[in-house]
């Protein structure tokens, strides 16, 4: 890990692959649209590519329920075009990170058609089987994500099996030295074929407490999740999964899913000493206006004073002793562009267009100007906004649409239902990306395997790369600088305090070099006091990125400092952001 790692310093882009490209007209994005994007991923110039599940799969997640380690899924393409991605990627210099699911399988995978077969099968013990209770129902009152019981019976062996996520994803059994071989020979494959690393989903859910017991009846959606998640034996399977394969190949980035992880315990799992991953994808500033408990439910008091907080912990507590992942958007969340930030109205146009644009800038500006490493989700890098679906059926997610007709059935307001599939379905962030403003966004020539945003369109990568004002070039821009100056990787962190909660100042510094940060989170204009002698030091810096209106340096129009009165006022337009590099 070292400290030069390029990660430290670099971009990370997330490729959700039934999303991103189609190649072949199935509607299903697919490596062969992969392929054809690389330059489109070197000009926006991330270090490296973390790929969602492209093995074989019956898809009921998405390709999160693997059947077969070893092949590619028939709709993504072949294991030659992924050795082709490979070498492209690294012809470009751009490293490709895998996903790699190890908590749990495909129910149709061999191993768990061979564990349920019989109790005495040589794989039984690759999964988690437990007799029913004593009334005969499921072992625990454990509920899945998908909010049924974390348990189903299977009549072959009259046993249930857990799973932690959906019924046709079991749960492996890391208790069983075996299995954990043969995920170790699969992982080293995957190295030998020469990926950069890996992104491991929901990997501190892997050890379970060994009673398995009961939870508190209004325990927190998933219930039960208390026991598996930094579960007992957490650190020392981790290190052992890192010796046995990562620790091997030096240099191979891992950067673990692991939802419930606190800021304090980053360091844990991050440490390079710990000899476990280099960073954890934590969902502190990803919860920004949801309320987790439920996951319908958002949180109508949410202000953005909740990511200054966070930023600060993390700076504090974690920054330079573990790694960490920073985002505010990926394929398990709708976007925040549409549900928090931009336009809100639904309207559309050209207003919506440029307070959109607006918010994007500024949710790049934040991200990409903090001590960690930033993550791009497709699409967030062209200020695609949230799906904003219409109908019940334009989801796709199997929890989305058991969701809504269980509250149909309750009869709750289908308009409620739906709102609340807008603000917490993660199929708003899953609709096509959109390449131009034509035909399917030039996604496919097909059907889309999910129904294009019915807006947004104007959001594309053509018509983007075109204009240097666009979303895109802001992006490439901070991505850019990023590369220019270790400031933003690693310099100090100072919040300059403003008693505006929705407007955030902060400075980074390195001994040579200096920028202060602007950010505007609100759709107002909106001003507050500020100490002289930051507006002094702004006045006098260079402007190196902001958004429109573009200021023209710190003394043009629209320079954000004002003195009125012998005081200083800061005041920022309706998401506006900037970045000076100060004397
Ligand atoms: O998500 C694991 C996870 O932490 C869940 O909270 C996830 O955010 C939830 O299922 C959202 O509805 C990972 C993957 O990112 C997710 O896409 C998969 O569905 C899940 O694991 C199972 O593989």
């Amino acid at each position: 890990s070292g400290s030069s790692a390029y990660w430290k310093e670099g971009v990370l882009y997330q490729l959700y692959p039934p999303s991103f490209k189609d190649s072949d007209g199935d509607g299903w994005g697919d490596i062969g649209g992969m392929l054809e994007k690389v330059d489109y991923l070197a000009e926006l110039g991330v270090s490296a590519v973390w790929i969602g599940p492209v093995c074989d799969s019956p898809m009921e997640d998405n390709g999160y329920d693997i059947r077969d380690y070893y092949k590619i899924h028939d709709a993504y393409g072949t294991m030659e075009q992924m050795e082709e991605l490979i070498a492209k990627l690294h012809e470009r210099d751009i490293r490709l990170i895998l996903d790699l699911v190890i908590n749990h399988t495909s129910d149709e995978h061999p191993w768990f058609e061979a564990s349920r077969s019989s109790k005495d099968n040589p794989y039984r013990d690759y999964y988690i089987w437990k007799p029913a209770a004593a009334d005969g129902g499921p072992p625990n009152n454990w509920r899945s994500f998908s909010e049924e019981s974390a348990w189903e019976f299977d009549e072959a062996t009259g046993e249930y099996y857990l799973h932690i996520f959906d019924k046709k994803q079991p749960d492996l059994n890391w208790e069983s030295e075996k299995m954990r071989r043969d995920l170790y020979r699969m992982i080293t494959f995957w190295l030998d074929k020469g990926v950069d690393g890996f992104r491991l989903d929901a990997i501190n859910m892997i050890s379970k407490h060994p009673d398995f017991p009961d939870a508190p009846e209004d325990a927190r959606h998933p219930r039960g999740q208390q026991f598996y998640k930094n579960g007992p034996r957490i650190h020392e399977l981790l290190r052992e999964l890192h010796d046995e394969t990562f620790g091997r190949y030096p240099g191979t980035l891992t950067l673990g899913e692991a939802p419930t992880v606190t800021m304090d315990e980053v360091v844990r799992y991050t440490a390079p000493e710990r000899r476990e991953m280099d960073m954890v994808l934590q969902m502190e500033l990803i919860r920004l206006g949801k309320d987790f408990g439920d996951p319908w439910k958002t949180d109508p008091n949410w202000s953005p004073v909740t990511l200054k907080e966070s930023i600060v912990r993390w700076y504090e507590e974690v920054f330079g002793r573990g790694g960490y992942a920073l985002y505010m958007s990926t394929h398990d969340h709708p976007r925040m562009l549409g549900t928090l930030f931009g336009d809100l109205s639904g309207k559309g146009g050209e207003a919506a267009k440029k307070m959109n644009d607006a918010a994007a800038k500024a949710i790049g500006t934040f991200l990409h100007t903090l001590p960690g490493t930033p993550l791009v989700y497709q699409g967030e890098e062209l200020g695609m906004p949230n799906a904003d679906y219409r109908s019940p059926g334009d989801y796709r997610d199997k929890a989305t649409i058991a969701a809504y007709k269980r509250r149909a059935e309750k009869g709750e307001a289908a308009d409620d239902v739906l709102a609340s599939l807008h603000a917490r379905s993660r199929d708003g962030a899953r609709s096509p990306m959109h390449w131009t403003g034509g035909e399917q966004a030039g996604f496919t020539s097909g059907t889309p395997w999910i129904p294009l945003n019915p807006s947004g369109r104007e959001a594309n990568a053509e018509d983007e790369r075109n204009d240097p004002a666009s979303v895109f070039h802001h992006y490439r821009r901070l991505i850019e600088l990023r590369k220019q100056s270790p400031v933003p990787a690693r310099g100090a962190l100072t919040m300059i305090p403003l008693e505006d909660e929705w407007m955030f100042a902060y400075i980074r510094e390195t001994k040579d070099e200096r920028w202060m940060v602007l950010v505007s989170f609100s759709d107002q204009e909106r001003e507050c006091g500020v100490h002289a002698e930051w507006a002094r030091l702004a006045e006098a810096g260079e402007l190196l990125v902001g958004s429109a209106p573009v200021q023209a340096g710190a003394s043009g129009a629209g320079t954000p400092f004002r003195l009125e009165n012998g005081e200083y006022r800061l005041r920022l337009l309706p998401y506006q952001s900037a970045v000076y590099r100060l004397p």
